[in-house]
């Protein structure tokens, strides 16, 4: 299998985190990949040229984290990552869609921030931060449930989304004391990245 990913896409790393968890990562070859570069093979296999995409050991192409994540859990590895019992799955897939969710709202901040300053949408940037904010609040909530919090501990879909989406969120928008008012959620933060997979994968590092 190849993943194209880059090494600070938060999306990515969820990938690269469950294949760690799920003993698989030997399998994936890492391509390190600019999503923008039409060039790089990534737009035919996926056309909406966005990082992470996966491609099968068939050859074929699977996208969009959540996706790849449960390709990977189910097709290649052993199931641990998505509890079997019906109540307990559809609400680790909720609170996995909730950290992805951030995660976009945080990222719409990002990319609005690089446009010229006269281009920028200060309400659209402020709806987002909003989002942000109260995603980190249900995150929190939800964080006494969370599997994984410490390594010999299994993770699951959504503990890798939470914590792959806090993590992003204080590197790229280090203004804001996320985690002051946050408590619950700072100390799940801090013993979920003690796990090596988190480690291995900490943004600002290389591929
Ligand atoms: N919903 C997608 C989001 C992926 C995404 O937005 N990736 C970013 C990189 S972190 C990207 O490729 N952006 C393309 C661009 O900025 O042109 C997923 O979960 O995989």
């Amino acid at each position: 299998m190849k993943l194209y990913c880059s090494a600070n896409s938060p999306y990515a790393r969820k990938v690269r985190v469950a294949a760690i968890e799920l003993g698989i990562i030997s399998r994936i070859e890492v391509i390190d990949t600019n999503a923008r570069d039409p060039n790089t093979g990534l737009w035919a296999l996926n056309p909406l040229a966005k990082i992470p995409a996966l491609t099968t050991d068939a050859g074929e192409a699977i996208y969009d984290s959540p996706i790849i994540c449960e390709y990977l859990n189910e097709a290649i590895g052993d199931g641990s990552l998505l509890p079997a019992g019906d109540g307990e799955r559809w609400r680790v897939r909720t609170l996995t869609a909730l950290a992805d969710g951030v995660m976009d709202a945080g990222m719409a901040v990002r990319l609005e921030n690089l446009r010229p300053e006269t281009e920028r949408s200060p309400a659209w940037i402020e709806k987002n931060l909003a989002t942000v904010a109260r995603g980190l609040d249900a995150l929190q909530e939800a964080s006494p449930l969370f599997r994984g919090k410490s390594p010999e501990k299994p993770a699951d879909l959504a503990s890798i989304a939470a914590g792959c989406c806090v993590a992003w969120i204080l590197f790229r928008h280090p203004e804001h004391d996320w985690l002051g008012s946050r408590p619950g959620l700072a100390r799940w933060h801090e013993d979920f990245s003690s796990r090596p997979s988190m480690r291995d994968t900490a943004p600002g590092q290389p591929l």
